[in-house]
């Protein structure tokens, strides 16, 4: 299972191997992200994850886990791909770094940048490469006011981003994004990023109906818009579909809306793609999908279906000619910047997506098989809501359908129904009280019913441990 220690009997090698003897040292040594450093510690440490192999995963134990999540919304070619470790191994053994800040650059960061540049929607013809999700929008968060300074508008320096939306955890990108408990930590967001509500029309749509609550989430951008003065504006982000924030779909009004908008008061629009990106809507990218044309783009975890780390900014002609033309030196970069052991990942993903036809597939097949599998939990009496897209899906538990309201407190029911994924070995995270879903494109439509069916009796046991039958 794991390579066998260099030195030392097999005894050794048992107590190395041995699932008490990890977590202990994971609790001695390892903070985790998200995590309650001591709850983790209380409740025994972690669950190890020693293997992976098409859309299941394997622990420390022998279990076989039903991974309904792709890791996080990432593996999208599933795991095990040998293609994606020879193509890392090959760049490795004939180049294994080379940066691309002075002057230079390396066949794979060059040959991935045009493949970018073709797949990405119609514009967005130049990347500048990052390593993660949050890089990439605080590479946008500067690139964004550099671009109105440049233009002559050095007042535009206000960004606007969501309640509940996700881009990242540095600085720049917490802030661009409108997680509360995030911001009360530090005194986030920084100056000058501002959140609108978002388009959740099961949560907050009130009487209105969808169409309508969406144009009303959009005006909330044009009223923070008016409210800030329009001159001082520089862009808006958002995701085609919020991922974190609990598989958001907004209604189908919102993003004409946002646009129309957008371009009334002259404002850059940024679609992050992180999680929306290389299928997971059934299209190559979710403004494909919802026919979003932003001016710049943030792409990661799809980028190498989670292989190496690898990011990617897809930057518009509008923002480009302004950079290139009156610029000078761009004074921002990483060391990994164009990477080339990734971006070889990237281009072998690519061409996997695309021999596979995976793109098609969750758009004609698997993606319309899920939603009409998830579908069939709506008659939960647990279950108020079920929703998504392509390969991502949520089911929301409530206590009374009609008034859509929550068990108190809030995130219990959440809490409990991941609990019982975890024992039924199946992955669906919680949000809130909300069970989400964004499995690997290659899962197959026996898998799909193995993954509803192992939901299904977990959302089962927490009826019962709330009373509900
Ligand atoms: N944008 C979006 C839309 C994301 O979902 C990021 C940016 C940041 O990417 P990095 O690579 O810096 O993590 C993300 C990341 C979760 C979860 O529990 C979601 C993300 C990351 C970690 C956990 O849903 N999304």
């Amino acid at each position: 299972m794991n390579s066998a220690p260099q030195q030392g009997s097999a005894s050794a090698e048992r107590a190395r191997n041995s699932t008490a003897v990890w977590r202990a040292a994971d609790t001695a040594h390892h903070l985790h992200p998200f995590t309650d450093f001591r709850g983790l510690a209380e409740e025994g440490g972690s669950r190890i994850i020693t293997k992976g192999e098409g859309v299941w995963l394997e622990d420390s134990e022998g279990q076989r886990i039903l991974d309904g999540m792709a890791g996080l919304w990432c593996v999208n070619v599933g795991y095990g791909r040998e293609r994606l470790a020879r193509a890392a191994y090959d760049q490795m053994v004939e180049l294994p770094y080379y940066n691309t800040f002075f002057k230079t650059a390396t066949p794979a960061s060059i040959e991935l940048a045009e493949k970018l540049a073709a797949i990405t929607p119609a514009g967005l013809d130049k990347v500048f490469f990052a390593s993660s999700g949050s890089e990439a929008n605080d590479t946008i968060a500067r690139m964004v006011r550099r671009f109105w300074k440049l233009a002559g508008q050095p007042e535009r320096v206000n960004i606007i981003g969501r309640t509940n939306g996700y881009h990242g955890s540095t600085m720049a990108s917490a802030s661009l994004g409108g997680m509360k408990p995030m911001h009360e930590v530090d005194g986030l967001p920084l100056p000058g990023f501002h959140h609108v509500r978002q388009p959740y029309w099961y949560g907050e749509g009130g009487g209105l109906s969808p169409a309508d609550f969406g144009k009303a989430a959009a005006h909330a951008i044009e009223e923070k818009i008016l409210a800030l003065g329009p001159e001082t504006v520089a862009a808006f982000i958002g995701e085609p579909v919020q991922g974190a924030g609990g598989v958001i779909v907004p209604p189908a009004s919102y993003w004409p809306e946002v646009q129309r908008i957008c371009r009334q008061y002259d404002i850059l629009l940024i679609a992050d793609e992180v999680i929306c990106g290389f299928g997971r809507t059934g299209r190559w990218f979710g403004s494909d999908t919802f026919d979003i044309r932003p001016d710049i783009m943030p792409l990661a975890k799809g980028l190498t279906s989670g292989y190496l780390p690898l990011s990617a900014v897809m930057i518009g002609a509008r923002m480009v000619e302004v950079l290139w033309e009156k610029g000078g030196e761009f004074a921002h970069g990483f060391t990994y910047s164009g990477h080339p052991v990734p971006c070889a990942v990237a281009l072998e993903n690519i061409a996997i997506i695309e021999e596979e036809n995976l793109v098609e597939r969750v758009r004609e097949d698997v993606g319309p098989y899920l939603q009409q599998q998830l579908a069939t939990l709506a008659e939960h009496p647990l279950v108020g809501e079920v929703r998504g897209i392509g390969l991502l899906g949520a089911v929301e538990l409530v206590t009374d359908k009609a008034s859509h309201a929550r068990f108190k407190p809030e995130g219990r029911a959440g809490l409990l129904c991941r609990d019982h994924c975890v024992k039924q070995n199946v992955v669906s995270r919680a949000v809130r009280d909300t069970m989400v879903l964004s499995p690997p494109l290659i899962i197959s439509r026996p898998e799909i019913d193995e993954l509803i069916a192992r939901l299904r009796r977990a959302i089962d046991l927490t009826a019962k441990d709330l009373g509900i039958s």
